[in-house]
């Protein structure tokens, strides 16, 4: 049957009325570091959920997607018995398939808080978000390979390209152990519905509890390796002192190593810091995680740090998996204020300051946010 356009518009505007009239969402849109390529962050009032919606889940990208192929093959290689060259139907058709709930953060998330200002993106909180993702475990790939005991590294590439040669390309690379963890998967599916393009359409590798510059987008290949993976993204990019540094100092290159797990880390989503609430009960809700363990504990302070009291905790805990944190309290006309830390069951603490480093990862510090009472 086909509609009177009339007909359809009214449609249209009952539908579009219809989601318009949801009260009390946070505005659904990202925020925008730089024109391009693509570094779109989510807004901190996301984080007081266990799932962060896909269309306000942040972005980040080197030189922005490649065309959409969703034919476009996976080539298993290297250090293998049997070279595999297959799409994400083939996948799908041959392995486990596995679904799991993990934190994709980028190792820049917080830059703009490292104090001296550290060049690079400079995101504030949202460069994070939490998903299920939907694939094959990348150790089951690798095993019909036939991989070699030679081969200590899985080099990884998307087919993202730079924007001219003498820029180097996005090269991964993670230790064969990581690679055949179980929780590392190759995936086609976040939050229940085929990867969107931003996101890594058709393929995209899923690393728990490790930073998000492992999780390559538009696999291209997966090749296992003696070495890790040369060029500026393993050997110069995402590295990391392997001592405390003091804020601001070089590093040498001999100093540093790669990054891997993202350290415990809890944010406050609400109340917003600089709003206005009446006077009463109010409920601080947050999320909360580590890369190392699973969360232990999160602890609140409405007086400044003075005393703590252990929130709620809400969903499963996990390695790289965030839960939720509630905790009330009554607050009397004038202002109030709330500062959080997390705690991993490795006993792992959120420091009160986070540990300056030359490329600005990894900012952890304890998080504050104040606010009206009316
Ligand atoms: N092919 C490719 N994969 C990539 C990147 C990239 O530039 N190219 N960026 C990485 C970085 S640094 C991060 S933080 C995550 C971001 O994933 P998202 O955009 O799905 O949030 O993708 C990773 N995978
Ligand atoms: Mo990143």
């Amino acid at each position: 049957m086909r509609l009177h356009r009339r007909t359809f518009l009214q449609a249209a505007a009952i539908v579009l009325g219809a989601s318009r009239s949801i009260a009390d969402e946070a505005p659904r849109a990202l925020l925008q570091n730089v024109g391009s390529p693509q570094d779109l962050e989510t807004p901190l009032s996301w984080f007081d959920r266990l799932l962060t919606p896909t269309d306000v889940f942040f972005v980040r990208s080197h030189f922005g997607p490649p065309s959409l192929d969703l034919g476009r093959k996976l080539n298993i290689g290297g250090l293998v018995k049997t070279p595999l060259s297959l799409d994400a139907d083939e996948l799908r058709n041959r392995f486990a398939h596995v679904t799991t709930t993990a934190v994709l953060q980028c190792a820049g998330n917080g830059r703009r808080f490292h104090q001296p200002r550290v060049p690079g993106v400079q995101w504030g909180h949202g460069a994070m978000g939490q998903a299920t993702f939907t694939g094959v475990r990348l150790r089951d790939v690798l095993a019909a390979a036939g991989p070699s005991n030679d081969g200590a590294f899985v080099h990884i590439g998307g087919a993202d390209l730079p924007p001219k040669p003498t820029v180097p390309a996005f090269r991964r690379s993670i230790p064969r152990a990581r690679a055949m963890d179980p929780s590392t998967l190759v995936a086609w599916a976040m939050n229940g519905e085929s990867l969107t393009l931003a996101h890594g359409a058709p393929l995209r590798l899923i690393v728990p509890g490790w930073a998000g510059d492992h999780w390559v987008k538009w696999l291209t290949h997966v090749s296992l390796e003696r070495e890790e993976a040369p060029g500026f993204y393993m050997q110069i990019a995402y590295r990391y002192p392997i001592h405390p540094v003091a804020p601001g100092a070089a590093v040498k290159p001999d100093d540093m190593r790669s990054l891997t797990t993202f350290p415990v880390k809890a944010v406050i989503a609400r109340p917003a810091d600089g709003g206005t609430l009446p006077a009463g009960t109010q409920e601080i809700a947050g999320c909360a995680f580590s890369g190392e363990a699973p969360l232990g504990k999160v602890e609140v302070s409405t007086d400044r740090g003075v005393t703590w009291h252990v929130a709620v905790l809400e969903g499963e805990g996990g390695v790289g998996r965030w839960q939720i944190w509630k905790h009330r309290f009554d607050a009397r006309p004038g202002s109030a204020s709330a500062v959080v830390r997390a705690t991993d069951t490795k006993g792992n603490t959120q420091p009160e300051t986070a540990a300056w480093n030359p490329s600005g990862y990894f900012y952890n510090a304890w998080h504050s946010v104040s606010w009206a009472v009316s």
